[in-house]
């Protein structure tokens, strides 16, 4: 076994005053690599490809703290509280006497999910703090051993799974684990480097052999932070799932580029699909474990579009929700999972057993395919109930609305399907369109169809670059808060980005651009170009970065006439090189004006 405890793999001198709590490039280290070289064959890869919709939790002891510790709030993710607060081992496992879940019923937790239209809990069976929600023979820091409740969620969930229909993925930290001078992370108590095989063999792999021979079949164990754990032991991990139940998968972030599918950042929704299997994990609010202080709750219609554009990539979406203390899941995100289930039970057939979206992405929102058929996912509503689609070609049989089934008058122009969307149709989360087309063009999204009555965001992967280059952004807002967006950076004098339209309906637009300009850039000269017509503009500044925060802002470009239907381009000219690692653009947003 390898030395897995070299550290850093996350810098945070998080309580300690003044020091930044975090660091821009720490990500990468302490997710791993997400592209996997051990990918899935089909057969053992089936169920995930067509399942699309998991449910996360996120319950341990810091569900217990709920981000409160030393009479102090937290904020940020509560499962890191230990960390963050440096809490002395002896004084943390203490919370143990305390942890009596009463209210926790697995039958009720499967049925919530099944209620959401879900197919698979993946839950935290040992987060970094190294307690285990289970009966271990490995380590009494357990739930059966060291609280009140003594009993084994696991097991009762697993046997609510198994009578519920649901799959069952456990999350297991592999390399962090906090109570133990052998694990890593913990710094506090712990200074000097510790056997992390020893800790392997002792804890990591006897827990993980008890989770793959106790709870019957096993859908995935769920890695997290592998740091700089060593290609070997990933190996041997990996080898050990295979060993005892070979239908399990594992996920990305067991490192070095083992496991069979891909898991993205954290709450990272991409806007360009990745290949092979993947996921896109993400939360209710902002933080995993349940917080007092986190009511940032996304709507149902945040949930449920997020899903559907990760289902138009061929992606899987794990929303996760934090129990309390006492066992109960909060009555928020209860609420939330119910009403994505009911959009689910009318438009589910949209989104199980779909595969990525044929017709490309639009600014009404998205597609996803079946073979010959495609279902167009309305996001956006547009003002004047007209439905402008590209890429379906002219073998268009029928279009209906999915939950009625009421056929939809439609016809072709300029190549595109316009179809007439009667406002009583309107789903205020999406409505779904289903086409029957047996051929439709390939998806792509290089020629943006600039739609009428919604704001059109072209967006940075899709531009055409000469003398800059796209990046990613990740920062964190609250701490492990993370967020991400796709960039064009390293602007040279005379880059341009660009973007390839289709003009369906000739008239005057908008034109906005979203960016981070740091103060060094502040008042950059740019040109906006559409045409033949430029118009100068300056990019004005952001601010700094304060512990890595980026900070984008919305600022107006100005009015183009675009005259004439049919192809063009729009974009923007860098005149000066001092916006080159000063300046980020997200996105150009273009919008018809009433004039
Ligand atoms: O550090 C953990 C975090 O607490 C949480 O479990 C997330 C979920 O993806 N994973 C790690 C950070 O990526």
């Amino acid at each position: 076994m390898g030395d897995g405890c070299a550290m850093p793999y996350w810098s945070d001198e998080l309580s300690a005053g003044g020091a930044p709590p975090f660091q821009e490039d720490d990500m990468a280290e302490m997710w791993g690599e997400s592209a996997v070289r051990t990918t899935a064959d089909a057969e053992r890869g089936a169920w995930f490809a067509a399942d699309r919709f998991g449910l996360f939790i996120h319950w341990g002891l810091y569900s217990q703290a709920a981000g409160e510790w030393g009479g102090k709030r937290w904020f940020g993710i509560s499962e890191w509280l230990m960390r963050r607060a440096r809490i002395p081992v002896d004084q943390y496992a203490g919370l143990a006497g305390q942890f009596n879940p009463v209210e926790f019923d697995a039958d009720e937790w499967v049925r919530l999910a099944r209620e959401a239209g879900m197919r698979y809990i993946i839950i935290t069976t040992k987060h970094h703090d190294g307690f285990a929600m289970f009966s271990s023979s490995a380590s009494a820091f357990n739930i059966c051993e060291a609280t009140p409740f003594a009993r084994d969620p696991i097991a009762e969930l697993a046997d609510a799974c198994h009578r519920g229909g649901i799959r069952l993925g456990f999350y297991y930290s592999q390399f962090q684990d906090w109570h133990e001078p052998d694990g890593a992370g913990n710094d506090w108590n712990f200074p000097e480097r510790g056997d992390f095989g020893r800790y392997l063999r002792e804890k990591a792999l006897p827990q993980i052999e008890e989770l793959l021979t106790r709870y019957g079949p096993v859908a995935m164990i769920w890695f997290d932070t592998p740091g700089t754990i060593s290609a070997e032991d990933s190996q041997a991990l990996y080898q050990r799932v295979r060993d005892l139940q070979p239908g399990c998968l594992v996920n990305s972030r067991i490192g070095n580029g083992y496991g069979d599918y891909a898991t993205l950042g954290d709450q990272e929704v991409p806007l360009v699909a990745p290949d092979g299997l993947w996921e896109s994990i993400d939360t209710h609010n902002d933080t995993w474990g349940f917080a007092t202080a986190d009511h940032d709750w996304k709507s149902t219609k945040e949930v449920v579009g997020r899903l559907i554009r990760i289902a138009s990539m061929g992606g899987n979406y794990v929303l996760n929700v934090g129990p309390d203390g006492r066992g109960a899941i909060p009555q928020a995100s209860a609420k939330m999972l119910r009403r994505a289930g009911e959009w689910l039970k009318r438009n589910g057939t949209s989104i199980f057993g779909t595969v990525r979206g044929a017709i490309p992405l639009h600014a009404w929102g998205c597609s996803t395919s079946r073979p010959g058929i495609h279902y167009l996912h309305i996001l956006n509503w547009p003002e004047d109930d007209t439905l402008w689609v590209a890429g379906v070609g002219d073998q268009v049989k029928s279009v209906r609305e999915l939950t009625t089934g009421a056929v939809l008058p439609h016809h072709l122009d300029q190549g595109k399907l316009i179809i007439a969307l009667p406002r009583e149709l309107r789903d205020p989360i999406a409505t779904v369109i289903e086409i029957a087309a047996e051929r439709v063009a390939a998806a792509t999204v290089q020629s943006w169809l600039l739609h009428p009555g919604i704001s059109n965001c072209l967006e940075a992967p899709f531009a055409v670059l000469e003398g800059c280059r796209l990046g990613k952004v990740q920062w964190m807002e609250r701490f492990g808060d993370w967020h991400h967006t796709d960039v064009v950076d390293g602007w040279q004098a005379g880059a341009t980005a660009a973007w390839d339209i289709q003009v369906v309906r000739p008239g005057s637009y908008l034109v906005g651009a979203e960016y981070e300009c740091l103060p060094e850039a502040d008042e950059t000269e740019f040109e906006l170009s559409v045409g033949t017509v430029c118009l100068p503009f300056p990019v004005l500044c952001t601010g700094g970065r304060f512990c890595g925060r980026v900070r984008f802002r919305r600022e107006r470009v100005g009015v183009v006439q675009l005259d004439e239907c049919g192809q063009t381009s729009i974009g923007i000219r860098c005149m000066s090189e001092k916006a080159m690692a000063c300046f980020r653009l997200c996105r150009l947003i273009v919008s018809e004006v009433d004039w």
